[in-house]
Protein backbone atom coordinates (compact mmCIF):
# COMPACT_ATOMS: atom_id res chain seq x y z
CA UNK A 1 0.00 0.00 0.00
CA UNK A 2 1.39 3.56 -0.42
CA UNK A 3 0.08 6.65 1.02
CA UNK A 4 0.89 9.59 -1.53
CA UNK A 5 0.83 12.68 0.50
CA UNK A 6 0.32 15.91 -1.67
CA UNK A 7 0.48 19.30 -0.26
CA UNK A 8 -2.77 21.09 -0.73
CA UNK A 9 -2.10 24.35 -1.26
CA UNK A 10 0.76 23.77 -3.98
CA UNK A 11 -1.49 20.79 -5.58
CA UNK A 12 -0.59 17.78 -7.47
CA UNK A 13 3.15 18.43 -8.35
CA UNK A 14 5.14 16.87 -11.61
CA UNK A 15 6.81 15.08 -8.21
CA UNK A 16 3.72 13.85 -7.00
CA UNK A 17 2.67 12.04 -10.67
CA UNK A 18 6.39 11.11 -11.14
CA UNK A 19 6.16 8.53 -7.67
CA UNK A 20 2.10 7.93 -8.51
CA UNK A 21 3.78 6.60 -11.64
CA UNK A 22 5.92 4.30 -9.65
CA UNK A 23 2.94 2.81 -6.99
CA UNK A 24 1.01 2.30 -10.23
CA UNK A 25 4.08 0.48 -12.40
CA UNK A 26 4.65 -2.13 -8.96
CA UNK A 27 0.50 -2.55 -8.65
CA UNK A 28 0.70 -0.97 -5.10
CA UNK A 29 -2.65 -0.07 -3.33
CA UNK A 30 -2.98 3.96 -3.66
CA UNK A 31 -4.92 6.70 -1.56
CA UNK A 32 -4.23 9.97 -2.21
CA UNK A 33 -4.43 12.05 0.65
CA UNK A 34 -3.92 16.23 0.27
CA UNK A 35 -2.67 17.82 3.48
CA UNK A 36 -2.66 20.97 4.63
CA UNK A 37 -6.70 21.44 3.91
CA UNK A 38 -6.99 23.97 6.74
CA UNK A 39 -4.54 26.37 4.58
CA UNK A 40 -6.90 26.03 1.60
CA UNK A 41 -8.64 29.34 1.49
CA UNK A 42 -12.22 30.43 0.96
CA UNK A 43 -13.47 27.16 0.60
CA UNK A 44 -16.59 25.98 -0.37
CA UNK A 45 -19.22 22.90 -0.19
CA UNK A 46 -17.55 22.01 -3.88
CA UNK A 47 -13.91 22.78 -3.20
CA UNK A 48 -12.72 19.47 -2.60
CA UNK A 49 -14.68 17.90 -5.71
CA UNK A 50 -13.12 20.26 -8.25
CA UNK A 51 -9.85 19.79 -6.32
CA UNK A 52 -10.46 15.80 -7.01
CA UNK A 53 -11.81 16.42 -10.32
CA UNK A 54 -8.83 18.70 -10.99
CA UNK A 55 -6.75 15.66 -9.97
CA UNK A 56 -8.14 13.53 -11.91
CA UNK A 57 -7.54 16.07 -15.15
CA UNK A 58 -3.28 16.34 -14.28
CA UNK A 59 -3.41 12.12 -13.59
CA UNK A 60 -5.83 10.12 -15.49
CA UNK A 61 -3.92 7.43 -14.79
CA UNK A 62 -4.48 7.82 -10.88
CA UNK A 63 -8.88 7.40 -11.49
CA UNK A 64 -8.73 4.49 -9.54
CA UNK A 65 -7.13 5.66 -6.30
CA UNK A 66 -9.40 7.86 -3.01
CA UNK A 67 -8.65 11.32 -2.37
CA UNK A 68 -9.07 12.26 0.93
CA UNK A 69 -8.42 15.70 2.16
CA UNK A 70 -6.60 15.83 5.57
CA UNK A 71 -5.29 18.41 8.07
CA UNK A 72 -1.73 17.06 10.15
CA UNK A 73 -2.03 20.15 12.12
CA UNK A 74 -5.64 20.05 13.53
CA UNK A 75 -5.41 16.15 12.73
CA UNK A 76 -9.06 17.03 10.43
CA UNK A 77 -10.17 13.58 8.83
CA UNK A 78 -5.82 12.27 9.63
CA UNK A 79 -7.72 8.44 10.73
CA UNK A 80 -9.97 8.01 7.28
CA UNK A 81 -6.11 8.27 5.70
CA UNK A 82 -5.36 4.23 7.42
CA UNK A 83 -9.28 3.46 7.08
CA UNK A 84 -9.16 3.95 3.58
CA UNK A 85 -6.32 1.94 3.29
CA UNK A 86 -7.33 -0.78 4.70
CA UNK A 87 -10.84 -0.64 2.85
CA UNK A 88 -8.12 -0.70 -0.14
CA UNK A 89 -6.37 -3.67 1.10
CA UNK A 90 -9.37 -5.67 0.84
CA UNK A 91 -10.27 -4.07 -2.56
CA UNK A 92 -6.61 -6.25 -4.17
CA UNK A 93 -7.74 -9.12 -2.32
CA UNK A 94 -11.03 -9.47 -4.65
CA UNK A 95 -11.86 -12.62 -6.32
CA UNK A 96 -14.11 -12.58 -9.20
CA UNK A 97 -15.89 -15.84 -10.20
CA UNK A 98 -15.42 -17.35 -13.82
CA UNK A 99 -18.75 -17.79 -14.40
CA UNK A 100 -19.21 -13.94 -13.26
CA UNK A 101 -15.91 -12.53 -15.06
CA UNK A 102 -16.93 -14.19 -18.61
CA UNK A 103 -20.78 -12.93 -18.26
CA UNK A 104 -18.95 -9.71 -18.37
CA UNK A 105 -16.88 -9.97 -21.12
CA UNK A 106 -19.71 -11.64 -23.20
CA UNK A 107 -21.99 -8.74 -22.40
CA UNK A 108 -18.49 -6.71 -23.24
CA UNK A 109 -17.62 -7.61 -26.24
CA UNK A 110 -21.28 -7.72 -27.42
CA UNK A 111 -21.96 -4.32 -27.14
CA UNK A 112 -18.46 -3.07 -28.18
CA UNK A 113 -16.59 -5.45 -30.47
CA UNK A 114 -12.13 -5.01 -30.43
CA UNK A 115 -11.16 -3.00 -32.94
CA UNK A 116 -9.62 -3.82 -36.05
CA UNK A 117 -5.35 -3.37 -35.61
CA UNK A 118 -3.04 -3.93 -39.00
CA UNK A 119 -6.26 -5.69 -40.66
CA UNK A 120 -6.98 -8.29 -37.69
CA UNK A 121 -9.73 -8.42 -34.81
CA UNK A 122 -9.16 -9.83 -32.41
CA UNK A 123 -11.76 -12.59 -30.63
CA UNK A 124 -11.85 -12.77 -27.08
CA UNK A 125 -12.88 -16.31 -25.84
CA UNK A 126 -13.12 -16.27 -22.35
CA UNK A 127 -11.29 -15.07 -18.80
CA UNK A 128 -10.19 -15.92 -16.08
CA UNK A 129 -9.06 -14.45 -12.60
CA UNK A 130 -4.83 -15.40 -11.80
CA UNK A 131 -4.77 -13.33 -9.16
CA UNK A 132 -5.28 -10.92 -6.48
CA UNK A 133 -2.90 -8.10 -5.34
CA UNK A 134 -3.00 -6.49 -7.69
CA UNK A 135 -5.91 -8.83 -9.06
CA UNK A 136 -4.90 -9.98 -12.59
CA UNK A 137 -6.79 -11.62 -15.65
CA UNK A 138 -5.84 -13.57 -18.04
CA UNK A 139 -8.00 -13.38 -21.60
CA UNK A 140 -7.40 -15.80 -24.13
CA UNK A 141 -8.02 -14.79 -27.57
CA UNK A 142 -7.13 -15.06 -31.18
CA UNK A 143 -4.67 -12.07 -31.99
CA UNK A 144 -3.88 -11.73 -28.35
CA UNK A 145 -1.18 -9.31 -29.79
CA UNK A 146 -3.61 -6.84 -31.68
CA UNK A 147 -6.24 -5.97 -28.49
CA UNK A 148 -5.71 -2.06 -28.80
CA UNK A 149 -4.43 -0.43 -25.94
CA UNK A 150 -8.12 1.29 -25.75
CA UNK A 151 -9.84 -1.98 -26.00
CA UNK A 152 -7.78 -2.93 -22.93
CA UNK A 153 -8.99 0.39 -21.18
CA UNK A 154 -12.42 -0.41 -22.00
CA UNK A 155 -12.46 -4.11 -20.10
CA UNK A 156 -11.11 -2.37 -17.19
CA UNK A 157 -13.27 0.09 -16.82
CA UNK A 158 -16.46 -2.70 -17.09
CA UNK A 159 -14.32 -4.98 -14.51
CA UNK A 160 -14.40 -1.96 -12.29
CA UNK A 161 -17.89 -0.90 -13.05
CA UNK A 162 -19.14 -3.88 -11.55
CA UNK A 163 -16.45 -5.00 -9.17
CA UNK A 164 -14.78 -1.66 -8.13
CA UNK A 165 -11.44 -2.46 -7.24
CA UNK A 166 -11.12 0.80 -5.38
CA UNK A 167 -7.64 2.49 -4.95
CA UNK A 168 -5.95 -0.83 -6.74
CA UNK A 169 -4.41 -1.38 -10.02
CA UNK A 170 -5.89 -4.53 -12.19
CA UNK A 171 -3.73 -5.88 -14.61
CA UNK A 172 -5.09 -7.50 -17.81
CA UNK A 173 -3.30 -9.91 -19.90
CA UNK A 174 -3.96 -11.48 -23.37
CA UNK A 175 -2.72 -14.48 -24.19
CA UNK A 176 -2.77 -16.16 -27.41
CA UNK A 177 -5.37 -18.94 -27.89
CA UNK A 178 -6.42 -20.53 -31.23
CA UNK A 179 -10.26 -20.75 -31.96
CA UNK A 180 -12.71 -23.33 -32.04
CA UNK A 181 -12.15 -24.13 -35.67
CA UNK A 182 -8.42 -24.20 -35.71
CA UNK A 183 -8.20 -26.80 -32.98
CA UNK A 184 -10.90 -29.08 -34.51
CA UNK A 185 -8.32 -28.87 -37.53
CA UNK A 186 -5.89 -29.79 -35.67
CA UNK A 187 -7.27 -32.74 -34.29
CA UNK A 188 -9.24 -33.69 -37.50
CA UNK A 189 -4.75 -33.45 -38.45
CA UNK A 190 -4.04 -35.82 -35.55
CA UNK A 191 -6.72 -38.30 -36.59
CA UNK A 192 -5.62 -38.73 -39.81
CA UNK A 193 -1.67 -38.90 -39.08
CA UNK A 194 -3.16 -41.90 -36.69
CA UNK A 195 -4.71 -43.99 -39.80
CA UNK A 196 -1.48 -43.05 -41.54
CA UNK A 197 0.77 -44.49 -39.31
CA UNK A 198 -1.89 -47.37 -38.87
CA UNK A 199 -1.89 -48.39 -42.80
CA UNK A 200 1.91 -48.05 -42.96
CA UNK A 201 2.32 -50.14 -40.39
N1 LIG B 1 -1.48 24.75 7.74
C1 LIG B 1 -0.86 23.60 7.72
N2 LIG B 1 0.48 23.54 7.67
C2 LIG B 1 1.09 22.34 7.65
C3 LIG B 1 0.35 21.13 7.66
N3 LIG B 1 1.22 20.10 7.60
C4 LIG B 1 2.43 20.63 7.55
N4 LIG B 1 2.38 21.98 7.58
C5 LIG B 1 3.47 22.95 7.56
O1 LIG B 1 4.01 23.06 6.25
C6 LIG B 1 5.36 23.48 6.31
C7 LIG B 1 6.21 22.73 5.29
O2 LIG B 1 6.18 21.36 5.59
P1 LIG B 1 5.76 20.25 4.59
O3 LIG B 1 5.26 20.84 3.32
O4 LIG B 1 4.86 19.33 5.32
O5 LIG B 1 7.13 19.48 4.37
P2 LIG B 1 8.17 19.54 3.17
O6 LIG B 1 7.41 19.73 1.90
O7 LIG B 1 8.85 18.21 3.24
O8 LIG B 1 9.08 20.67 3.49
C8 LIG B 1 5.78 23.31 7.78
O9 LIG B 1 5.87 24.57 8.37
C9 LIG B 1 4.64 22.52 8.41
O10 LIG B 1 4.41 22.86 9.73
C10 LIG B 1 -1.09 21.21 7.72
O11 LIG B 1 -1.82 20.24 7.72
N5 LIG B 1 -1.62 22.48 7.73
MG1 LIG C 1 5.89 20.65 1.35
Amino acid sequence: MAILLVDGVDGLTAQDAHIAGYVVEEGKGLVVAVNKWDAVEDKTGTTFDQYVEWIRHEAPFLDFAPVVSISAKTGQRVHRVLELAVDVWAERRKRVSTGALNRLLTTASDRHQPPIVKGRRPKLFYATQASVAPPTFVFFARDAGSVHFSYQRYLENRLRESFSFDGTPIRLIFRERAGIRAARKVSKGRARTGTASKKSR
